[in-house]
């Protein structure tokens, strides 16, 4: 069994020739910057979302993996690999429901985190609803719309614990996000999809319908690690079995790089109160 050996820096630890492979769950404002020592290195790495926290440090990320011609980069999107959102996804990409048109996605925290800032609901949370909607549409952002409210007076008064999404996209699809991180009840993520042939709703994992003293019920948990457990060791063992096979899996840095530029257009419209519009560069040859 390896003992853990602690190391002064980030970078230590990622020139150490004996490390292969890096994964970086740090906070937020550090990714992007753990994230190019890796590339530095030619360390494969898997960077916890958000890429980074600021789009110029996603986009030097972006320009080091294509300097590099190597995609060296997973982000955490771990929704992915989970079960119901995967039956999902199969189930429109044979077809079951006929052209995606609409996404309907629900991220529900049953409490704040005790740093919340107003751009926090954005970059920590909504970012996953923004990468599901892009994985499941196969289409991109053109335009962004954002109400939000503060709810929870134990959050900070300048920053919004509920937002309302709705995007436009490329081909005439649309999309709404509610983000609501102060639901109190429980954690609840669900992402509907309407088709020109259907709907289709993924269902939880492991629910049962409880019927006891006059009611059905069915328990949700309390936080994401709970409902997204099985998520997390899929992804990172698929991870793993891609760096064996030197093969990509999940979502790489240019994803990351995509759904930071639409939680800044949300930023910005919350910000403003106006539509605002997405403006995604053309995608690099590596990320195709
Ligand atoms: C957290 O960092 C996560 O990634 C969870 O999936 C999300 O539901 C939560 O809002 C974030 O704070």
């Amino acid at each position: 069994m390896r003992q853990c050996t602690p190391v002064s820096s980030a970078e230590n630890l990622i020139t150490d020739e004996s490390v292969d492979a890096v994964i970086i769950a740090t906070p937020d404002e550090t990714h992007a910057a753990i994230t190019l020592t890796c590339i530095e290195e030619r360390k494969p790495v898997l960077c916890e979302k958000p890429l980074a926290t600021a789009i110029t440090d996603a986009r030097k990320v972006i320009e080091a993996e294509c300097a590099a011609q190597r995609r060296l980069v997973m982000v955490g999107f771990m929704r992915r690999f989970d079960s119901p959102h995967l039956a999902l996804k199969e189930a429109i990409d044979r077809g079951e429901i006929g052209r995606p048109k609409l996404f309907k996605g629900v991220h529900r925290n049953s409490e704040a985190p005790s740093d919340f800032k107003r751009e926090t609901l954005f970059y920590q949370s909504a970012i996953h609803d923004i990468d599901s909607m892009r994985w499941l549409m196969k289409s991109e952002v053109e335009e962004v719309t954002v109400r939000g409210a503060h709810v929870d007076p134990k959050v900070d008064a300048n920053a919004r614990d509920m937002a309302l999404i709705t995007l436009s996209l490329r081909g005439g699809g649309l999309a709404t996000i509610e983000a609501y991180v102060s639901a109190s009840y429980g954690y609840e993520v669900s992402a509907e999809v309407v088709g020109d042939e259907g709907t289709i709703i993924p269902t939880q994992p492991d629910q049962v319908l409880i019927r006891t003293k006059g009611a059905r019920l069915v328990k949700v948990p309390e936080e994401w690690l709970a409902r997204f457990d099985l998520a997390y060791i899929n992804e990172l063992n698929h991870w793993v079995k891609s760096l064996m096979e030197e093969t990509t899996v999940g979502a790489n840095a240019w994803d990351g790089y995509t759904a930071l530029l639409v939680a800044d257009a949300c930023i910005q419209s919350l910000n403003s109160g106006q539509p605002v519009r997405v403006s995604i560069p053309e995608k690099p040859e590596i990320y195709h």
